[in-house]
């Protein structure tokens, strides 16, 4: 599988995940498919994200997805995870480099053309672009940016682009064929009833 395959979705956490056990839901996702798992912890302890990041490498081991860690590049390359996802105010992909294994993969958040260039210049797997739609996830998120700008993004660089931000069965399916690789979801995974369920027919809505 190409790294734009294994993009296709990507299940983001949040402590916010129905009262339910963030290591059963995780679970769940994989079940259904979910090949790209990335644990978003705003406000853990360095030690309590390195132990939850390695309690989810064990599953998403077997399950063969790819699992990256939001924000902290030091907490994915402890724990032993495939890649970090970093914002604009996070540490630049050069210096992630630097402190990371050979193979490590980075995701950079990146809403605009420009900032996707630079990203992709600078050595970056993939972009991260939202949020495309409103969310109610992430309270600095900004004016969704729409279906135009992931097209555009897409159009200027060569590395996947994946669409954040407000995504859901309905709609998921727009923004691949605007152009992204992928899609990246919290609350349409992590607050469904039944998230294996959810993931399937989030993979079945982008499927081409
Ligand atoms: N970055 C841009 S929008 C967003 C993040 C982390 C939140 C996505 O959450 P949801 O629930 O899928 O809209
Ligand atoms: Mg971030």
């Amino acid at each position: 599988m190409t790294l734009a395959e294994r993009l296709r979705l990507i299940v983001v956490t949040d402590a916010d995940c129905g009262g339910r056990d963030l290591v059963d839901v995780v679970r769940a996702a994989l079940r259904g498919g979910a090949p790209a798992i990335q644990l978003r912890m705003k406000d853990g302890a360095a030690r309590d994200m390195v132990e939850m990041a390695q309690a989810l490498l064990a599953e998403t081991r077997s399950a063969g997805a790819l699992l990256f860690v939001n924000d902290r590049v030091d907490v994915a390359v402890i724990a032993g995870a495939d890649g970090a996802h970093v914002g604009q105010d996070d540490l630049p992909v050069s210096a992630a480099r630097r402190v990371s294994p050979r193979g490590f993969l980075l995701g950079v958040s990146a809403e605009s053309v420009e900032l996707a260039l630079q990203a992709e210049a600078e050595g970056a797997d993939y972009v991260g672009v939202g949020p495309v739609y409103a969310t109610g996830s992430k309270a600095d998120a900004g004016e969704p940016i729409g279906l135009g700008r992931i097209a555009e993004v897409a159009a200027a660089v060569k590395i996947p682009v994946v669409g954040i931000g407000g995504i859901a069965v309905g709609n998921a399916r727009a923004v691949v064929e605007s152009g992204a690789a992928g899609v990246a979801v919290i609350s349409a995974v992590m607050r469904a009833d039944d998230p294996e369920s959810a993931v399937r027919e989030l993979l079945r809505a982008i499927a081409i």
